[in-house]
C-alpha cells in the first residue's frame, strides 16, 4: 500500500512540476484529488485493508494529500506570480507621457457674437423672441410697408415656396407678429436665420443671420434711437467708439438712418481695416413707419418707436477680424477654435 501511495505521490508531483498553465493544475487536482480521483480511490478501498492498518494507511493517505495539496498550492502561487510580472512587464506604462486630450466642442464665432448682442440688450431690458423662418409673404413684407411692386420682392432676392409663403428675408416679420399682439410697450430684439437669393462670396450666403430690434412705447424719439444705439456700439467695440448717423431709405422706418462706428482698429485715424476711412458700417435703424404700426394694429397717434437690424456674421468678422465670410460656415475646427 505504502508503495502504491509513493508512486501515486511521485506522479502526482511530477505532473505539477510539468504544468505550465493554471488548467492543467487544476486537472491535476481532479485526477488525484478528486471524487473519482486516485486517491479518493484509495481511500474507498479502505474496506480490503485489515482493520488494525487503517489508522495508519489512512494517515498515510492524508498526508500523501497534503503533501499533493501543498505543492498545487505552491505551484499555483508560482503560476500566478510569473503571470503578474508578465502582465507588469507587457503592459507597462509611461507616467511621464503627455495624457491624451479630450477633444471638447467651442461655440460658433457668430454664437459668441449673438450671445454677446443678447447680452447688451437683455442688459438694457430688451426681451429675445424668435419666429419662424418660413413665413407669409403678408408678414415677411406686406406688413412691413413693402408693396407688390418693391424691387425686394424680386424673385432674384427671395425664394419663394409658394406665391404667398417665402423664406424669411428679414426677422421683423417676428416683430410684425409681436405687434399684433397688442401688448405694450415693446422692447425686443428678434435674432435669427435670414434668406436671400444671393451669390456666395466673402461677403454673401444664400442664408444667414440677422438681429433685429424693436421699440414701441409712448413719446419714443429719434433721440432714444440714438442713445440706445450709442451705448450699444460702445457696449460692442469699446467706450472710445462714436457713431455717426448718416440719412438712409428703409420701405418700414422713416426717418431711416444706417449707423457707422468710428473703426476700433485705427480709432478713426483710417486704417486697412477700415479701408482709410476711420468708419466702420455695422447698422441701419429708424423710427418705425406710422403705415407699419397702424397695419400691425398700433395707432401711431399714441405710440411711436423705432427699429434697427445688424448681420450677425458682420458682426462676427469685424470683432474677430475674418475677411472672407465663406469661413464661417465650413466648420473647419482649426479656423473654429481660434476664437
Ligand atoms: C433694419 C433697418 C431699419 C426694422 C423695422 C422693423 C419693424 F418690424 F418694426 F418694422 N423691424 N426691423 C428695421 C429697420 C430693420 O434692418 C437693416
Amino acid at each position: 500500500m505504502n508503495e502504491k501511495l509513493q508512486s501515486i505521490k511521485e506522479e502526482a508531483l511530477k505532473l505539477i512540476q510539468a504544468s505550465d498553465v493554471p488548467e492543467k493544475l487544476n486537472d491535476v487536482r481532479v485526477k488525484y484529488l478528486g471524487k473519482k480521483g486516485e486517491l479518493t480511490a484509495v481511500l474507498k478501498s479502505m474496506k480490503d485493508v485489515a482493520p488494525q492498518d487503517r489508522p495508519k494507511v489512512g494517515q498515510m493517505v492524508n498526508d500523501v494529500r497534503a503533501e499533493i495539496e501543498a505543492e498545487l498550492e505552491t505551484k499555483k502561487k508560482e503560476m500566478e506570480a510569473a503571470i503578474r510580472a508578465e502582465k507588469l512587464q507587457k503592459e507597462v506604462i509611461d507616467v511621464t507621457l503627455p495624457a491624451k486630450k479630450n477633444m471638447v466642442g467651442h461655440r460658433h464665432p457668430n454664437t459668441i457674437a449673438l450671445e454677446e448682442v443678447e447680452r447688451i440688450f437683455i442688459g438694457m431690458g430688451y426681451e429675445v423672441v424668435e419666429g419662424p423662418e418660413i413665413e407669409y409673404d403678408e408678414y415677411n413684407f406686406t406688413k412691413l410697408n413693402i408693396p407688390q411692386d418693391h424691387p425686394a420682392k424680386d424673385e432674384q432676392d427671395t425664394f419663394y415656396v409658394t406665391k404667398d409663403i417665402v423664406l424669411r428675408t428679414q426677422t421683423s416679420p417676428v416683430q410684425a407678429r409681436v405687434m399684433e399682439q397688442g401688448k405694450l410697450p415693446i422692447r425686443m430684439i428678434a435674432p435669427g436665420r435670414v434668406f436671400r437669393s444671393d451669390e456666395v462670396d466673402a461677403t454673401h450666403s444664400p442664408s444667414f443671420h440677422q438681429i433685429e430690434g424693436l421699440v414701441i412705447d409712448k413719446n419714443i424719439t429719434f433721440a432714444d434711437l440714438k442713445g440706445t444705439l450709442e451705448e450699444f456700439a460702445k457696449e460692442l467695440f469699446g467706450p472710445e467708439t462714436k457713431t455717426k448717423f448718416r440719412p438712409h431709405h428703409f420701405p418700414f422706418t422713416e426717418p431711416s438712418a444706417e449707423v457707422d462706428v468710428s473703426c476700433f482698429k485705427c480709432g478713426g485715424k483710417g486704417c486697412r481695416f477700415c479701408k482709410g476711412s476711420g468708419w466702420i458700417e455695422i447698422l441701419g435703424c429708424g423710427m418705425v413707419h406710422p403705415h407699419v404700426l397702424e397695419m400691425c394694429g398700433i395707432d401711431p397717434n399714441e405710440y411711436t418707436g423705432f427699429a434697427f437690424g445688424v448681420g450677425l456674421e458682420r458682426i462676427a468678422l469685424l470683432k474677430y477680424e475674418i475677411d472672407d465670410m465663406r469661413l464661417l460656415y465650413e466648420n473647419d475646427i482649426r479656423f473654429l477654435k481660434q476664437f
